[in-house]
């Protein structure tokens, strides 16, 4: 039973039964995912101060601007899952390829590989906007000892055994599931221990947020356009309110508190939509249903998709689960 004010060491430790692999590995998992935040959260917001803004001059595998912070994050996560000996392999939206790594005794022994989005939304940092990390955590399905293969990261969302996200806002907060509910922890900078503060987190079932890049409106499919109508209707409880953030991870997060709908669709320009399935979707896409919303792709669930490629975009939809199915339904009937 969670307790609020309980610590999320305290939590793990409480709940470690839940973790279907209860060896322990798991929880050692979240504890470094912890840390990590942790050392992210004091770059981030020293960011104003520090001469750490602005792009480091190189690109990222999706060919954008690499901020300064987006390589701090991702060196932090992958040095910290690297030295608890949990890892035998990690992915992220900053590296071409996974990593492999070797436990202590050169052997691909270790259980589980990691798939994140080191630093989301990073585009708001130097306007100082909330930022987000995003990880994905899989037991490898390839024998245990042999060297970790690209099946290990291409599995479904739904074989998932946890996700999560860190949002670093007005307050930091760890917001992750490991198939038992949803809980989100707000760290306590002053003594660096997070905190359970929002226990058994659910999406209201319906709701009156939109998020969209309706800048892109033009670009739209059908379905999304007559949608996007439909909640500025004044009709019913509508018009809904636009809120957009430009920050994945914080305008999911509003949404689960409030009750919305957040989409990134398929555009002329982007036929696969912008965002990446397996470190983006999927994390997001298990907090939603364990916290009873929706994700689907417009069609089909997230968590159903057998991904192809490390890299490959979908069309998001997320949020209240009315809501995602109101918006199904104009995608299913749009002309
Ligand atoms: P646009 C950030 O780059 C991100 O991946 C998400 O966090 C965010 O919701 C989206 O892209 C913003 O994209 O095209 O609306 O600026």
């Amino acid at each position: 039973m969670a307790k609020i004010n309980q610590s999320l060491g305290e939590f793990i430790i409480e709940n470690q039964s839940e973790f279907k692999y209860s060896s322990g590995e798991l929880s050692r998992l979240i504890n470094s995912i912890r840390l990590a935040a942790k050392v992210v959260n004091h770059k981030v917001n020293k960011a104003g101060l520090v001469d750490i803004l602005g792009a480091a001059g190189d690109t990222n595998v999706q060919g954008e601007d690499q901020q300064k912070l987006d390589v701090f994050a991702n060196e932090v996560f992958i040095n910290t899952l690297t030295n608890r000996e949990i890892v035998c392999g990690i992915a992220s939206e900053e590296e071409d390829h996974f990593i492999t790594i070797k436990g202590r005794n050169e052997k691909n022994d270790n259980k589980y590989v990691v798939l994140m989005d080191p630093l989301d939304g990073s585009s708001n940092i130097d306007v100082n906007v909330s930022v987000g990390t995003i990880f994905s955590i899989y037991r490898r399905i390839t024998p245990e000892g042999t060297p970790v293969t690209i099946e290990d990261f291409l599995q479904p969302g739904s074989n998932q055994v946890a996700a999560g996200y860190i949002v670093y806002g007005t307050s930091t907060m760890i917001v992750y599931t490991t198939g038992h509910g949803v809980n989100g922890f707000t760290l306590n900078p002053a003594i660096g221990t997070y905190y359970l503060s929002h226990p058994n987190m659910k999406f209201p079932e319906n709701g009156n947020i939109y998020s969209v890049n309706e800048g892109n409106y033009v670009h739209f499919p059908q379905g999304v356009k007559d949608y996007i109508k439909y909640c500025q209707k004044e009709e019913e409880d509508r018009p809904y309110t636009s809120r957009y953030i430009g920050s994945l991870v914080s305008d999911f997060h509003r949404n689960m508190i409030k009750g919305g709908i957040y989409i990134y669709p398929n555009t002329s320009k982007d036929p696969n939509g912008k965002l990446r399935l397996l470190y983006e979707c999927n994390p997001m896409a298990m907090i939603a249903e364990q916290a009873g919303g929706k994700a689907s792709n417009g069609f089909e669930r997230i968590l159903d998709i057998q991904p192809t490629t490390l890299h490959q975009r979908v069309p998001f939809f997320t949020g209240s689960k009315k809501m995602v199915e109101k918006a199904e339904e104009f995608m299913k009937n749009a002309k």
